[in-house]
């Protein structure tokens, strides 16, 4: 009589086996974030929750600086992915407002990469355009918990702020030892071969 592998299996090593696939990431929304730097046009809406809701709405924005003046950055949004991540890349919906190429969007940034123990692990700099279409950044960083996204300069210096209206990154779940998960499959396998053995005999 043939059985198929599966149902040999004790019901805990598919549920590691489901974790582990789980693992799996694509699109990593921060979870929160903050800043310490002024953020302007807080009474249209500017808010730091619009650029992390995953949804990019150009209507819907995060303008740090000021609303008058020029521009005087850098300023810094620190977003927390919400667990440690081996990042792949940063993707960035610049601009905002109705209109873009109108010098308000992000130009020159860099990433402070952070692990859990909000240590420094890496730095990443960028340069973006003035446009609304997603922009993406490749770069390679393991471990990485919060990103500080400093904004260093916008595309047109008489403007007193830089805007973007959505935020995320690509990565999967940091690998970490889970000696109790390998030891479980160990047992599990162990326990396939003993049934094979058995219905051999
Ligand atoms: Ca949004
Ligand atoms: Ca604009």
């Amino acid at each position: 009589m043939r059985n198929s592998g599966f149902t040999l299996l004790p019901a805990g090593v598919l549920l590691a086996v489901g974790l582990i696939q789980g693992v799996a990431a694509a699109d990593l929304t921060p979870i929160s974030g903050i800043t310490t730097d002024p953020i302007a046009y807080v009474s249209l809406g500017s808010a730091i929750a619009n650029v992390i809701d995953g949804n990019p709405d150009t209507s819907k924005w995060l303008a740090l600086g000021y609303e008058t003046g020029t521009f005087t950055g850098p300023y810094t949004v620190r977003f927390d992915l919400g667990a440690a991540y081996d990042l792949t890349g940063f993707n960035l919906w610049n601009n905002a407002g109705s209109m873009q190429n109108d010098g308000d969007g992000v130009k020159g940034f860099v990433l402070n990469l952070y692990d859990s123990s909000s240590q420094e692990i890496g730095v990443f700099g960028g340069e973006a355009t003035d446009t609304f279409a997603m922009q993406t950044f490749a770069f390679t960083a393991a471990n990485v918990r919060t990103v500080g996204f400093q904004i260093v300069s916008n595309h047109r210096v008489s403007t007193p702020y830089a805007a973007f209206y959505e935020a995320s990154f690509t990565g999967t779940a940091a690998v970490v030892p889970v000696p109790g998960a390998a030891l479980l499959g160990m047992l599990g396998l162990g326990y396939a071969g003993t049934r094979l053995r058995r219905q051999a005999s």
